[in-house]
C-alpha cells in the first residue's frame, strides 16, 4: 500500500471521528425562547467517508474522493425508543439530493450516519429529485415520510432545462430501514411542496398541510398554508383545500409559506413551526415563525406570534442558498423539551432547543403583526410604559 493513500486515509478518518466526538454547546443566553447551539449538528463533512471514498489503494491510489457530497439540510426528526434521529437531505456534488438517517443519543452533538443512505422506491414516474421530508407517527400505527418528488416540467419550452413541477411523495415505515412508497398526494394544484401529514385522524380521515402554487417557484395567485382531508393513505388525495395560513403584503410570509415539521400537540392547542419568505434586493429570505391551532380543529389558527421565530444570524446566512433557514423536523419529548432542527442556506443542519411551556408563552403571549409602521409604534409604547410603570 502506498504511502500517500495511507496517510489521507489516516489523516481525512481522524478528522471525521474528531468532528463526530465534538461536544456542542448551548450559546450563552439567547432570547429566552429557545437556545442555539454553537455548530451545526450535521454537515458535508458528517457525510461517512466510505459514501465519498474509494478504500481500495488499486483501484484509488491517491485516496481521492470519487463522489463528493455538496450539502446536508433540511432534515425530517424523530425520537425512537430514546434515540434522536434525522432524516436528512442529503445532496451529493451532482445536485441531486437522497434520504440518510443520522442518530444521536444527545440530540444536540454526536449524530452519525447509518452506512447506507435509504432506498427510496419510485412509483411509475420516476423522481428526479427527492427532499425535505417530515416524518410523523401517525395514530394508524406507521411512521409516515412525507417528501418533495420533483421532476422535469413535460410542457416546459423547448429549452427550458429548469421548470419543474414539484408534488409531494408518501412512503411509510415502521423501522427507517425499509420503505414502502404509496402513491404521490393527488390535490387540484400544479405544484405542492411543504406537505406534512398531521399526526391523528380528523374526522376518521388523514390530514394533510399543503401549499398549493401556481409555478415551481413562484406562488402566483396560490400560496398560503392549506389544509385538506383525504379518505385514504394508499391512494390520497385531498378534493378540497382549505387555506388556513395566509401570505400577506409587507410580513415574513409575503412571497410564500410553508407548514415546517407535523405540529405539536400540547394541552393548549397545536403548536407548529413554519417558515415565511419574502423577496428582496439580494434575493428571497426565508425565516421560521410559529403559530398554535385549535386542538379539535387543527385547521383554526388561534395564535399568531408576529415576526419571526428564527432568522439566519452569522454563518447561517451563508450558504448555496443564502440568507434561508428552513425546519421541516422537530422532536417533543415526554419531559416537554423540545428540540427544533432547522437549516442554513441549504447548506447545514443546526437544532435549537427549547421548552413546550417557553413555546406557549411564546406563540400566546407575543402580540400579533399589527402590518403598519404606526400601529408597530403604538404596540411597542404600550409596552414601554408598561415596563416604566412597573419599574417606578
Ligand atoms: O431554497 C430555500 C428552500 O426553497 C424551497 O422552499 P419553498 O418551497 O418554500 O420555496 C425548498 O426547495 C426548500 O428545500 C429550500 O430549502
Amino acid at each position: 500500500m502506498n504511502n500517500l493513500f495511507q496517510s489521507r486515509k489516516q489523516q481525512l478518518t481522524e478528522q471525521y471521528e474528531e468532528l463526530l466526538a465534538r461536544r456542542n454547546e448551548k450559546e450563552p443566553l439567547g432570547n429566552g425562547v429557545y437556545d442555539r447551539y454553537r455548530d451545526p449538528v450535521l454537515t458535508a463533512q458528517h457525510a461517512p467517508l466510505i459514501w465519498r471514498y474509494d478504500f481500495n489503494p488499486a483501484t484509488n491510489p491517491h485516496f481521492m474522493e470519487r463522489l463528493g457530497i455538496n450539502c446536508v439540510f433540511n432534515p425530517g426528526a424523530i425520537e425512537l425508543n430514546g434515540k434522536f434521529y434525522l432524516v436528512a437531505r442529503v445532496e451529493g456534488d451532482d445536485r441531486k439530493s437522497f434520504f440518510a438517517i443520522a442518530e444521536s443519543r444527545s440530540g444536540v452533538d454526536g449524530f452519525r450516519f447509518w452506512d447506507h443512505p435509504v432506498v427510496m422506491p419510485e412509483t411509475d414516474d420516476p423522481d428526479v429529485n427527492v427532499y425535505d421530508m417530515r416524518l410523523v407517527q401517525h395514530e394508524d400505527g406507521w411512521i409516515y415520510g412525507l417528501f418533495c418528488t420533483e421532476r422535469k416540467d413535460p410542457d416546459a419550452p423547448r429549452g427550458d432545462l429548469s421548470s419543474a413541477i414539484a408534488q409531494c411523495g408518501i412512503a411509510r415505515t415502521k423501522d427507517l430501514k425499509s420503505w414502502e412508497r404509496l402513491a404521490d398526494l393527488k390535490t387540484g394544484s400544479n405544484q405542492q411542496r411543504n406537505v406534512v401529514l398531521h399526526p391523528e385522524f380528523i374526522d376518521g380521515k388523514y390530514a394533510f398541510y399543503t401549499r398549493p402554487q401556481d409555478g415551481f417557484i413562484d406562488t402566483g395567485s396560490g400560496g398560503g398554508i392549506g389544509w385538506g382531508l383525504s379518505d385514504s393513505i394508499e391512494n390520497a388525495e385531498v378534493k378540497q383545500e382549505i387555506i388556513i395560513d395566509e401570505r400577506h403584503y409587507h410580513t415574513i410570509k409575503e412571497v410564500k409559506n410553508g407548514q415546517g415539521p407535523a405540529p405539536i400537540k400540547t394541552d393548549k392547542g397545536w403548536l407548529h413551526i413554519a417558515h415565511g419568505v419574502r423577496n428582496t434586493a439580494a434575493g428571497l429570505r426565508y425565516v421560521l415563525y410559529a403559530f398554535l391551532s385549535d386542538l379539535d380543529k387543527p385547521y383554526q389558527v388561534t395564535h399568531r406570534p408576529g415576526g419571526h421565530f428564527i432568522a439566519p444570524e452569522g454563518i447561517e446566512r451563508i450558504g448555496d442558498v443564502s440568507n434561508v433557514v428552513f425546519c421541516n423536523g422537530v422532536i417533543a419529548r415526554d419531559n416537554g423539551d423540545v428540540y427544533i432542527y432547522y437549516a442554513s442556506s441549504d447548506t447545514r443542519c443546526h437544532v435549537a432547543t427549547s421548552t413546550v411551556d417557553r413555546l406557549l408563552d411564546y406563540v400566546m403571549n407575543t402580540p400579533e403583526d399589527p402590518l403598519r409602521s404606526y400601529a408597530c409604534v403604538q404596540q411597542r409604547i404600550e409596552l414601554i410604559d408598561r415596563n416604566l410603570a412597573y419599574l417606578k
